[in-house]
């Protein structure tokens, strides 16, 4: 049985949680903090972030990590292109999604939404703007140069598709949108990838969670 460690709400746990529902893969899902000291959480996540997951006797961290074990073990549904020229930019995609990306998105979602509800904290609105107005467009302008009109990046749904779209939800909650008439492709992307079958019940039941 695999068993996957972290929040729904977190933009790597939300993407490893649609990579294993794409897979068709069951698991148990263990609802753990960030930042919590958790002892349970730091034996499968020494770092303590999430996600992390337990797989048998194999406990591993990182989306990244996790989302290639699971392709490795589970080759059933992949969800990276097997061309390796196309692998490699998909793979590259899903890193600019959890670092550029993930820290801007995730700069405004912490702020508008951690700070208040989890942290008592009042959101820095002047950090957020630093991140609407000079931090995303450049990485947007980025992905309306990378993304499909239509589809999927690679064919298939596929890693890079969720990693890329996840921390927009994030960013959503906190009433960012991406601006459609300076990124029609990029707003395009993120609405149809929203929308899979696979993704609306996850963010159905990640909302009702978070009480959005
Ligand atoms: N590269 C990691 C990033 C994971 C990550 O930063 N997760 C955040 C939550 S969204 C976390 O656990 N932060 C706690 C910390 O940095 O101590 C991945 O892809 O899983």
């Amino acid at each position: 049985m695999i068993t996957l460690y972290g929040a729904a709400a977190s933009p790597f746990v939300r993407k490893t949680m649609i990579a294993l529902t794409l897979k068709n893969l069951a698991y148990e899902h263990i609802q753990t903090m960030p930042f919590s000291d958790d002892p349970e959480l730091k034996k499968v996540s020494p770092l303590g972030k999430i996600p992390a997951l337990q797989d048998g006797d194999l406990a591993i961290a990182d989306s990244k990590v996790i989302c290639r074990y699971l392709e490795n073990a589970y080759p059933e549904v992949p969800l990276y292109p097997a061309d390796p020229a196309q692998r490699a930019r998909a793979e590259w995609l899903e890193e600019y999604a959890g670092s550029v990306l993930s820290e801007s998105a995730g700069g405004i979602f912490f702020n508008r939404v951690m700070r208040p509800m989890f942290l008592n904290q009042e959101a820095d609105e002047e950090t957020v703007n630093d991140l609407i107005n000079n931090k995303m467009p450049p990485i947007l302008d980025y992905l309306e140069s990378e993304l499909p009109a239509d589809g999927f990046l690679f064919g298939e749904f596929g890693v890079a598709d969720i990693a890329l779209t996840s921390p927009f939800v994030n960013a959503g909650y906190a009433g960012y949108i991406i601006d459609a008439d300076r990124w029609p492709k990029a707003a395009a992307f993120v609405q149809r990838i929203k929308e899979n079958s696979a993704v609306t019940p996850l963010l159905a039941a990640e909302a009702k969670a978070l009480g959005f």
